[in-house]
């Protein structure tokens, strides 16, 4: 089945509105007159009344050229969740998230990203194999005003990713960061499919049996405000109510046939544990970052934050019954999230609705079974890694991995291209830290808390860590990674905890790709060179040095202008204030009796 045929772009009827000023203020002012009469059944209305599911229109794009191309132009706005009442929030292309953006592989695809925030911003491609340069990380600032032109090649295979800032705010809770940007809604859906989804027999119509389902949990206060960190001993921003698409209360009219899923646990910091009321079987037939080798049966599917899985459930018996989608985190206590209960709430130990469906009748051609054979997974063998790395995660304070927290001036690793390494994750801390790393997918070797899951045994980039447990005992996962791509001696790529509050926290670290065979700069190149990283490159004040490997050779910096005269001297350092050196391009080099390597550096 040719999936693109149904994925023309489509219009739905957009909930969320854009009230002009006047009309806000207005509406402002009966929403007070209102509130007191509506406190009382502010609550009933929140979990009685049921709301048509939001499908965040499909965007497909133009064709620039044969560049597929798009606009996304990052806002803040007010969203009406609760008739009425007007949420301070912004979104990408609308109040609150996004257009639900679709690539073909190997398409080549540019976005245009307009920060219309008075705030400074990124946008990460999440879970998408792209340059650093393009990935969107902390270092890619979209100053307020600015337009990002993201380009590259999609490289990935078929599955669902998603978009959001990730920009590294001054202190965790301030609301510019990754976690308070994504919270007022910046995140968006990105789905890609390939010639092998082509071939598959897999629902795939847009909005009519393939479904976005993106999960959130917010708190409302009394004026309609999201209400942040409402648990003062959790480092995160949990709610107690659930949006799926932006939708509260969420009801899905549905068709009595094969349905496809693609949920994104979007949230903050929550772990959900999915499964219907009736307890019905379901299909899991994908993971973060590709389509599993065969279709799974499971009746629950745990999702930590940036998870994503696509799953099939099977209506067909179901007309004029309504079925809800539930998260059975009553259960999911028996998995351990977190072990100081002063940081559960009431969605960490009750089972919950999360949405209904309200089968009707079936399409007139429906999906009637799934391939059962959706993809190759060569699995890697641990023994052909190259390098192993540990990182220890630690709630701190501060929150740390490897004991440091995230610092925008230093690079914590440095990879040589074309390695395939082994990273054990350790977990010391007493809460279970959903770990993403960006580049190219990897897959779970093992874990501590038991085998790797058969619907982890696909193409991952968030991995969820067990906590310490027995008291004692580490929570550890091993993954198996390649970085066969993208070497860049400037721009890096991240790790980190994906519980937004975490990562703005300090639990987040960098690695750069490095081509140590090539030295395109060297001026001489003799024996034993080093290779080395400055960053930040371009540069304003101070840059520092990596060194792939430890320096017992004394060695002197010299910055030379493009005239070839030496501005700048220093004998051997780590870092160098270039403050005084006026905007312009320059070479540094370092040079010892066995080596003297040369590199551009841009100070502006
Ligand atoms: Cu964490």
């Amino acid at each position: 089945m040719n999936c693109i045929n149904n994925k023309k772009t489509k219009w739905f009827i957009v909930k969320f509105k854009h009230p002009n000023m006047q009309n806000k203020l207005l509406i402002k002012e009966m929403n007070r007159i209102l509130l007191l009469l509506l406190l009382f059944s502010f609550h009933y209305i929140c979990l009685k009344g049921q709301n048509a599911l939001f499908i965040p229109p499909l965007d497909t794009g133009y064709w620039n050229g044969n560049v597929r191309t798009f606009d996304l132009n990052m806002q803040d706005d007010s969203t009406e969740f609760i008739s009425g009442i007007y949420t301070q929030t912004a979104g990408y292309n609308g109040s609150f998230l996004g257009p639900t953006l679709y690539i073909k592989k190997h398409d080549s695809v540019v976005l245009n990203v307009t920060n219309g925030m008075d705030e400074v911003t990124t946008t990460h491609w999440h879970g998408l194999h792209v340059p650093a340069i393009m990935d969107g990380g902390p270092m890619i600032k979209i100053m307020p005003g600015n337009t990002w032109v993201a380009s590259f090649k999609m490289m990935n295979q078929a599955s669902t990713f998603w978009y959001h800032p990730h920009h590294k705010p001054t202190f965790w809770q301030d609301s510019d960061g990754t976690g308070g940007q994504i919270f007022r809604g910046l995140a968006g859906m990105l789905i890609v499919e390939d010639e092998n989804t082509d071939s598959l027999s897999l629902p795939c119509t847009y909005g009519i049996d393939e479904i976005p389902l993106i999960i959130q949990d917010r708190s409302f206060g009394i004026n309609g405000e999201f209400l942040e960190f409402i648990n003062p001993l959790f480092i995160g921003r949990p709610g107690d109510t659930i949006l799926v698409n932006g939708t509260l209360n969420a009801e899905l009219q549905t068709h009595a046939q094969m349905i496809r899923l693609r949920i994104l646990n979007a949230s903050n910091t929550r772990t959900y544990y999915f499964g219907f009321d009736d307890n019905r079987s379901f299909m899991q037939i994908g993971s973060d970052g590709g389509l599993l080798e065969q279709p799974i049966s499971l009746d629950r599917l745990r999702l930590s934050p940036a998870e994503r899985a696509e799953i099939v459930v099977d209506f067909s018996s179901d007309q004029g019954q309504i079925i809800n989608l539930m998260s059975y985190a009553g259960e999911l206590r028996n998995i351990l999230l977190v072990y100081a209960p002063a940081l559960l709430d009431k969605l960490d130990t009750t089972n919950y609705k999360i949405m209904s469906f309200n089968v009707g009748a079936p399409t007139s051609s429906p999906v009637t079974s799934i391939s059962q054979n959706l993809n190759t997974i060569t699995l890697y063998n641990e023994l052909d890694a190259d390098t192993s790395r540990t990182f220890v995660l630690d709630n701190g304070p501060p929150m740390t991995i490897n004991g440091v927290s995230m610092d925008m001036a230093v690079i914590n690793e440095i990879i040589p291209l074309g390695n395939l390494e082994v990273w054990t994750i350790n977990n010391s801390s007493g809460t279970s830290h959903p770990f993403h790393i960006h580049g190219e997918p990897f897959q779970v070797l093992a874990r501590s808390d038991g085998p790797v899951p058969e619907n982890e045994k696909g193409w991952k980039d968030v991995v969820l860590v067990p906590l310490t447990w027995p008291p004692g005992n580490d929570g550890w996962v091993k993954i198996i990674k390649p970085f066969n791509d993208f070497a860049d001696s400037t721009y890096v790529f991240m790790y980190h905890c994906h519980i937004l509050e975490h990562e703005d926290a300090g639990m987040m670290g960098s690695y750069i790709v490095v081509d140590s065979s090539s030295s395109p700069l060297s001026l001489t190149k003799k024996t034993n060179t080093p290779y080395f990283s400055i960053f930040p490159n371009p540069a304003t004040n101070i840059i520092r040095f990596s060194f792939l490997d430890k320096i017992s050779d004394d060695y002197i910096i010299e910055i030379k202008n493009h005239l070839g005269q030496v501005a700048k001297q220093s004998t051997k350092e780590l870092s160098l204030d270039v403050s005084e050196l006026s905007t312009g391009i320059y070479f540094i080099s370092v040079q010892s009796n066995n080596f003297t390597i040369t590199k551009k550096l841009i100070i502006h």
